[in-house]
């Protein structure tokens, strides 16, 4: 899988918009270089070895072309081409599921029941993801302290299966596609990560969190997964935050 996952080619050649280079073969992902939203798509991308175009805008002035299209305003988008010309699809989570029924090797569970309990899982970690960037644009230590302590109660409710290495069992599934961009950016989050690596020490559920965090983290096709740049684009993101957690 890694092997074949290094050999793809993710162009970001400049494109005419709206974006017209879009083929079957090759969908385009609109981004923003250090969304975490983005990244979920990226990772199923990569898990179902599709090459894909891929541009970042700028949020704070995000182009006309992409307003058209995208009603909610927000990244990830997926420009794909239909028979009839091009279709836009939004939402991570959504995107996620058309990828994973499009092309081969399901990653979602098997039955109604356990596919529901996944979105339910990924419903939640939104809420996670927009806690870590609060947490990332604390200004003060005792802002950060609070919602560190929220973040760290979020995390603890996760539910890891027992004894394999992802959330659902022995594959790398949807909801660690939706969480593994999380567990990416603990990096810059150290005592997020020693807080739950202390309630291990008394919680089988706390050790089994801990362990699959650090498995998605260091995952290759969730680090592949990120465009190039992606760790100094974020740390000068939240530096002119004037982030506590990077003081
Ligand atoms: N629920 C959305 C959340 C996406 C999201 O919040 N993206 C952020 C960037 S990481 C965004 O586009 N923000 C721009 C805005 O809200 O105007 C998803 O899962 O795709």
């Amino acid at each position: 899988m890694t092997a074949a996952i290094s050999k793809l080619t993710v162009t970001s050649e400049s494109l005419v918009h709206p974006p017209s280079q879009v083929t079957t073969e090759k969908p385009l992902l609109v981004s923003f270089t250090i969304c975490p939203f983005a990244h979920r798509t990226a990772i199923v991308l990569r898990l179902k070895n599709r090459p894909y175009f891929y541009e970042s805008i700028d949020l704070q002035n995000k182009p006309q072309w992409f307003l058209n299209e995208v009603p909610t305003g927000k990244v990830p988008a997926l420009f794909v081409a239909t028979d009839s010309g091009q279709d836009v699809i939004f939402e991570s989570a959504i995107i996620n599921e058309f990828l994973d029924e499009s092309f081969p090797q399901p990653l979602a569970a098997a039955t109604p029941l356990a596919r529901a309990k996944e979105r339910s899982w990924i419903a939640y970690s939104e809420q996670l993801i927009l806690q870590q960037f609060n947490l990332m644009c604390a200004q003060d230590k005792q802002t950060f302290d609070e919602l560190l302590v929220a973040l760290v109660e979020n995390l603890s409710k996760l539910k890891p299966a027992v004894g394999e290495p992802y959330f659902d069992g022995v594959r790398f599934g949807l909801v660690d596609a939706a969480l593994a961009p999380l567990f990416y950016r603990l990096k810059w989050l150290p005592r997020v990560k020693l807080a739950i690596r202390d309630q291990a020490r008394h919680s089988d559920g706390a050790q089994r969190l801990f362990t699959w965090m650090e498995t998605l983290a260091d995952s290759p096709v969730v680090r592949e997964a990120l465009p190039q740049g992606h760790d100094q684009a974020f740390v000068d993101f939240f530096m002119a935050k004037d982030s506590y957690a990077l003081v």
